[in-house]
């Protein structure tokens, strides 16, 4: 009969949909039961056997079952859906955060951040000015003689016959001097750039920082001092150091500093040619010519200059010995620092 038949279906159904764990058990049922050749189309096949009489009744009990069958279907399919949706879009806690690589500044960054700060706390402020100088402020108002080497194309990238690339930040001064009266007490860090051959001692531009000290009384011993007390905050206070008598046009008297040679401690080696001493910085009392370009009255005023390589001192610290890694970004030199 075919009421029996659908009162077995209803019971099958039931423990066929408790069973489904997931969409691919479900899709099995859904064909089984909801198919074109399926169980209920065939119970609907039967149909036309049933007496004419219980046709309304037992059409009406097998749409139901259909229906049914149906919803419960569809109610099983939303919710393996959500639950799917749910599992794959989970954040698992418990996987390693992904590492990001942390940049940090150039080493010759942190080493001019270093020399700012010890100069910032001896009283100097930071001045900046064009890496595009004049001729003028360049070599002619800090007493570059017309016939000096400096002022060779061999030596100095010229853009025309009155402008170059800046060979020293001393320029910088001159402009401050210019639009202060003393005190002036400052330094210039910056970019500058020389035409000489390329080697491990020399590049075509690099990065110096100079500074400046004007007033009255200003004296020779005040800039030993100043220079000192840098070395001993940035090389340590165990540093042995020297200076020099040297020459420049813009300083008389003029000096060298040393330090004591990184590698050999003093001995003597390559590095310091048998000598134990390092160069660092060259030094002196600003001359009566460039105050007379600046109008200063050099009666009433003294000065003392000195001027450094970053580079250079970068060198000496962490006994780098070839100038021209600090440019070619080679990731096993920055990642050191
Ligand atoms: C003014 C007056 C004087 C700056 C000075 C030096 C000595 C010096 C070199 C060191 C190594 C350049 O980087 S380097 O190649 N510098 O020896 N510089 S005194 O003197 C000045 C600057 C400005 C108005």
């Amino acid at each position: 009969m075919l009421t029996d038949n659908i009162t077995r279906v209803k019971k099958d159904f039931s423990k066929d949909i408790a069973d489904v764990k997931d969409i691919g058990d479900l899709e099995e049922i859904r064909i089984k039961y909801l198919g074109r050749n399926g169980i209920i189309s065939k119970l609907f096949d039967q149909l036309k056997d049933v007496p004419k009489d219980d046709k309304p009744a037992v059409g009406k009990e097998l749409n139901l079952l259909r229906i049914n069958v149906t919803s419960q279907f569809e109610k099983l399919q939303t919710s393996l859906a959500s639950e799917k949706d749910e599992k794959e879009s989970k954040v698992d806690l418990t996987l390693p955060g992904k590492k990001y690589q942390i940049g940090s500044k150039h080493i010759l960054t942190q080493t001019l951040d270093e020399m700012k700060s010890i100069f910032k706390g001896m009283g100097f402020s930071i001045h900046e000015g064009p890496e595009l100088e004049s001729d003028y402020y360049n070599f002619e108002a800090l007493n570059f003689p017309h016939d000096h080497p400096a002022r060779d194309m061999q030596d100095t990238f010229f853009i025309n016959e009155d402008f170059l690339l800046r060979t020293h930040t001393s320029p910088v001064q001159i402009r401050l001097m210019e639009n202060m009266k003393p005190p002036v007490r400052a330094i210039m860090p910056g970019r500058v750039y020389r035409n000489e051959a390329v080697s491990a001692r020399s590049y075509c531009m690099f990065h110096q920082v100079e500074g400046l000290y004007v007033d009255t009384d200003v004296t020779f011993a005040e800039l030993k001092g100043t220079l000192v007390a840098f070395a001993h905050q940035y090389y340590g206070k165990d540093l042995k150091y020297r200076f020099r008598p040297s020459f420049f046009p813009f300083t008389e008297p003029s000096a060298e500093m040393d330090i004591t040679c990184f590698m050999c401690k003093g001995e003597g080696c390559n590095i310091c040619k048998y000598t134990g001493w390092l160069e660092i910085l060259g030094c002196g009392m600003v001359h009566p010519n460039v105050f007379k370009s600046v109008n200063y009255d050099s009666e009433k005023y003294t000065g003392y200059a000195f001027g450094m390589g970053i580079e250079r001192i970068a060198m000496l610290k962490y006994g780098i010995t070839d100038i021209r890694i600090f440019f070619e970004n080679d990731f096993r030199f920055l990642k050191q620092f």
